[in-house]
């Protein structure tokens, strides 16, 4: 038997790689490494000369555009997975957005629109994705996993839209979860801390978060894409088959925290 770690001929189809800092592309390179053959979808042709390079390097070709507010686009994704790879052994959901101008001040000032849009595109699509990944992943031990945000349980000033949003993609893993138990499909979410990634570098003054996090985090630092990407290698592997409907912090320890310690100076420099 091959070490339960090992992704060795698993299949995985990754959606949110943006550029060689996504926490979609941390995950890549850890299920690269344990074996799995990858496939990459990318929202838009700026991105595609990003995406093309990097997919390259870990040895994969299947490369297609995916705006993921569109059930036809998430379908015909689908469809040419399914003749290129046949099945799906492991769906990683790794996208966000919203209006950037409703991260700037109150929720009680989010739109109509833009209460609709973030909830599109960063919890409907998961939804979307797994109705339409379940014809190729049936009678196998599929894993989809998804990422979210301590935002989503406490508030987090102006992640207001995006917390209500992260909120119901919690919600939506266990729905889903309890759907695809019986056909031995499991989903989880990891929930990351703050990591300057391209959705962080709109932020204003995301320095500061990062220096917060890593000032009260038990481990005194932040966490990085590589950190979560191994977490996701466990729990998409034979390793966590009893793990499903599971939201996993990987956060160097910040949301166990209350009062935080006096020494609240990271333990290294952010
Ligand atoms: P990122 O910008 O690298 O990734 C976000 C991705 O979403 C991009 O690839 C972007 O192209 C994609 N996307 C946006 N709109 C889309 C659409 N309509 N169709 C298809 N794709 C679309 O940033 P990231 O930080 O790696 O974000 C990945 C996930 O991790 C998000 O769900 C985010 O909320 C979550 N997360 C991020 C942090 C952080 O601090 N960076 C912390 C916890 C959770
Ligand atoms: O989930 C996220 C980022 C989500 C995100 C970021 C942007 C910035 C640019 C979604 N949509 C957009 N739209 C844009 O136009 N994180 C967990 C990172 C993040 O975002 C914050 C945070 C943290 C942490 C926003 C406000 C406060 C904290």
């Amino acid at each position: 038997m091959t070490y339960p770690l090992s992704l060795q001929g698993k299949n995985a189809l990754i959606f949110g790689v943006a550029n060689e800092r996504s926490i979609a592309w941390g995950i890549a390179e850890e299920l690269h490494r344990a074996g799995a053959n990858l496939a990459f979808t990318y929202a838009g042709e700026i991105l595609e000369k990003r995406v093309k390079p990097l997919a390259e390097s870990v040895g994969s070709k299947f490369v297609e555009p995916c705006d993921v507010t569109s059930d036809e686009q998430i379908e015909k994704v689908m469809a040419s997975y399914k003749e290129n790879f046949g099945r799906l052994d492991i769906l990683i959901h790794a996208v966000a957005f919203a209006d950037r101008e409703d991260l700037k001040e109150h929720f009680y000032t989010t739109s109509r629109k833009g209460f609709a849009m973030a909830m599109d595109i960063s919890v409907y699509s998961l939804v979307a994705m797994t109705r339409a990944a379940l014809p190729l992943m049936e009678g196998g031990d599929g894993s989809i996993l998804t990422l979210s945000y301590y935002g989503a349980e406490k508030v987090v000033s102006k992640y207001n839209i995006m917390g209500v949003a992260k909120a119901a993609l919690e919600a939506s893993v266990r729905y889903l979860a309890n759907d695809l138990g019986p056909r031995g499909i499991r989903v989880n979410a990891i929930s990351a801390g703050p990591i300057k990634t391209l959705a962080a570098s709109g932020i204003g003054d995301f320095r500061a978060m990062l220096k917060h996090h890593a000032g009260t985090a038990p481990l005194r630092r932040n966490v990085t894409q590589e950190e979560v990407g191994k977490a996701a290698l466990y729990l998409c592997s034979p390793l966590a088959s009893g793990v499903t409907g599971e939201i996993m912090y990987v956060d160097c320890g910040y949301n166990i925290m209350s009062v935080a310690a006096n020494d609240k100076e990271p333990a290294a420099e952010v």
